[in-house]
C-alpha cells in the first residue's frame, strides 16, 4: 500500500494527459473523479452449480402475452396511441444499482423487468422487499460465470415469448483482497470473466431479439465506471487499469499457460475489476460502430455515481468499508445513494432525452446527465475491435 501511495500522487496530479480535460470537471465528484465502495456477504464461484441453473432455468415464468401485440396499438378513443408495457432484462438486479433500477422502472407500470440473477430466492425476496408490485417483474436465473448458464438463460427467455425492447448489462464483482486468482465456469479469471465475458456472449446472442422488437426505443445498456478511466483522480487510484496488448486475454485469462490478466501481468483483483471496465466501456463501443446504424438500437454506457454502501465493497476490509462512505460524502463529494443511482440508470434505459447512441453518460452535481469523455485507453477504437474479436473466440462465437 505503500508502494501504491507513492505512486497515487504523482499521476493524480497529471489528469489530463490523455482525453479533454474540462469535460469530467462537470462530474459530481472530487476532480471529476468518483470512488467506489462494498458491504456484505463473500462471493463463491459458481463452478459446478450446472445442476442448479438446469432446476432455476425452468422454474415457472409468468405467463406473457406481449409478443405478439404490437408496441403501439389506437387506444379506446381511437385518438391518442398507447404504448404497450417495455420489457428490459437488468442482470445482477438483486442488489445495489440493478435492484434500485429494477425498482425505479418496474414501479411505473409501464415497464416489466426480467430481473436476471444468480441467486433466484435472493432476487425474489428483494423485489418484493423493494416493493415492486409483482405483475411488473420476473426473476429468472443467469449466472454469468458461466457460459452455458448465460445460453441457458437465453434460450430459457427466449420461451417466455416476451419481446426485448432493453438489456442492461449491470452485474459486477470486485475481488480487491484476494491474493490468487479465482476462475468462472470455463476457466477465465472471475472478475473479466464475469463481467466482460459473461456479459458479452449475453448481449450478443440478445442482440437479435432487440433487433425483432418492435418498441419505438431499443437500448442496450453496459455499466462502465470512473475507475477504469485514467483522465480522472479516480481513475489514477493504483492499480490503475490498462489492457496492454491483450496478451493474457488472448490466451484464455486461465492462469495455466498464460497470465490471468488481460495485459499479461501478474494477478491484482482491484485492476482485473478496473480492466473489466475498461472492457464494458469499449464493448459499447464497438457495438454502435457495428450495429447502431444497421439497427437503430441505441448502446450506452454510463458511471452512476459512487454508490458507496452496495454489495459491490463486500470482499473488501471492514476498515475500508466503515471509511469509504463517508470519505465520498464528505471529501470526494461523488457518493450517490442506491436510489438516485437507480434513477439514474432508469433514464438511460427509458428517458427520450437519452437516446443517444454511442455516448458514456455522467451526472454532475445537480444530478444533470451530461455526455462525458472516456480515457484515451477506453475510446480506443483499434483495441476495441481487438477486445471484441478476442473475445467472440472465447466465448466460441468465432
Ligand atoms: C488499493 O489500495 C488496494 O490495495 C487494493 O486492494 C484495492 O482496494 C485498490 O483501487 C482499489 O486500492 C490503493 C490505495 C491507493 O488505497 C488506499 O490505500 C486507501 C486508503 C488510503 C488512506 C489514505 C489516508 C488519508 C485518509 C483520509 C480520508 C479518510 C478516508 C478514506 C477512506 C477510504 C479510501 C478511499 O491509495 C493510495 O495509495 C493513497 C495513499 C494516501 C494518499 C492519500 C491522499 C491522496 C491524495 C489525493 C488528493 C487528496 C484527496 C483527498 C484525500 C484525503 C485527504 C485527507
Ligand atoms: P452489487 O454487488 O450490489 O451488485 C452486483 C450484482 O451483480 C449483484 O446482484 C450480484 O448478485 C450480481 N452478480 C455478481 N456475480 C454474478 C454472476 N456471476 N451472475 C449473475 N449476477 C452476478 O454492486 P453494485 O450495485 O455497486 O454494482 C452494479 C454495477 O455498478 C457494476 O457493474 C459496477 O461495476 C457498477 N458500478 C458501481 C459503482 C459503485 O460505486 N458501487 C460505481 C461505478 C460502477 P448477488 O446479489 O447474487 O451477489
Ligand atoms: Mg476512489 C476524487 C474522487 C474520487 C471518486 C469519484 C472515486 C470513486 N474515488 C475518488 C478518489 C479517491 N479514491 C482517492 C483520492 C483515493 C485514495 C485515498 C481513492 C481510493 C479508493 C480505493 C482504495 N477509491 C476506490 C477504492 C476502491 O477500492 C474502489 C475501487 O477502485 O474499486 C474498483 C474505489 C472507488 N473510487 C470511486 C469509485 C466509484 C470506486 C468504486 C469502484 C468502481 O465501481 O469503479
Amino acid at each position: 500500500m505503500a508502494l501504491q501511495a507513492a505512486s497515487l500522487l504523482p499521476s493524480a496530479f497529471s489528469l489530463h494527459r490523455e482525453g479533454k480535460s474540462c469535460a469530467n470537471l462537470k462530474d459530481n465528484s472530487f476532480f471529476g473523479v468518483a470512488l467506489s465502495c462494498n458491504l456484505k456477504s463473500k462471493f463463491t464461484p459458481t463452478v459446478g452449480n450446472k445442476e442448479l441453473t438446469k432446476k432455476l432455468a425452468v422454474v415457472p415464468i409468468r405467463a406473457q402475452t406481449a409478443a405478439t401485440t404490437p408496441a403501439i396499438t389506437p387506444s379506446t378513443s381511437g385518438q391518442k396511441k398507447t404504448l404497450r408495457k417495455g420489457n428490459v432484462i437488468i442482470t445482477g438486479a438483486s442488489s445495489g444499482l440493478g435492484l434500485a433500477t429494477a425498482k425505479a422502472i418496474g414501479e411505473s407500470g409501464e415497464w416489466h423487468v426480467i430481473m436476471a440473477c444468480r441467486d433466484f430466492l435472493k432476487a425474489e425476496k428483494a423485489a418484493k422487499s423493494a416493493g415492486i408490485p409483482k405483475e411488473n417483474y420476473t426473476v429468472m436465473h443467469l449466472d454469468l460465470a458461466s457460459l452455458e448458464s448465460v445460453r441457458q438463460f437465453v434460450d430459457t427467455f427466449r420461451r417466455s415469448g416476451r419481446p426485448l425492447d432493453a438489456l442492461v448489462c449491470n452485474a459486477a464483482v470486485y475481488l480487491p483482497t484476494a491474493k490468487e486468482p479465482t476462475f468462472t465456469a470455463d476457466g477465465f479469471e472471475l472478475s473479466v470473466g464475469t463481467n466482460h465475458l459473461g456479459h458479452f456472449l449475453l448481449a450478443r446472442l440478445l442482440l437479435d431479439d432487440l433487433k425483432q422488437s418492435d418498441y419505438p426505443q431499443k437500448r442496450l445498456i453496459i455499466v462502465g465506471s470512473i475507475t477504469g478511466n485514467t483522465n480522472t483522480l479516480a481513475g489514477n487510484v493504483p492499480p490503475k487499469a490498462n489492457l496492454g496488448d491483450l496478451r493474457g486475454l488472448v490466451g484464455g485469462l486461465n492462469s495455466l499457460n498464460c497470465s490471468p490478466m488481460i495485459d499479461g501481468g501478474e494477478f491484482d483483483g482491484a485492476k482485473a475489476y478496473k480492466d473489466s471496465k475498461v472492457c464494458n466501456m469499449l464493448t459499447m463501443q464497438e457495438f454502435h460502430r457495428r450495429f447502431h446504424e444497421e439497427t437503430g438500437i441505441a448502446f450506452a454506457s454510463l458511471y452512476p455515481g459512487c454508490i458507496a454502501e452496495t454489495g459491490l465493497f463486500r470482499n473488501h476490509i471492514p476498515l475500508f468499508r466503515a471509511l469509504f462512505p463517508p470519505f465520498q460524502k464528505y471529501i470526494t463529494k461523488g457518493y450517490v445513494s442506491e436510489e438516485e443511482s437507480g434513477k439514474r440508470l432508469a433514464q438511460v434505459v427509458r428517458d427520450p432525452s437519452l437516446s443517444k447512441s454511442g455516448v458514456y453518460w455522467s451526472w454532475n452535481s445537480t444530478s444533470s446527465s451530461f455526455e462525458n469523455q472516456l480515457s484515451k485507453e477506453a475510446s480506443d477504437a483499434e483495441k476495441a475491435r481487438k477486445l471484441w474479436e478476442v473475445s467472440e473466440k472465447l466465448v466460441g462465437l468465432a
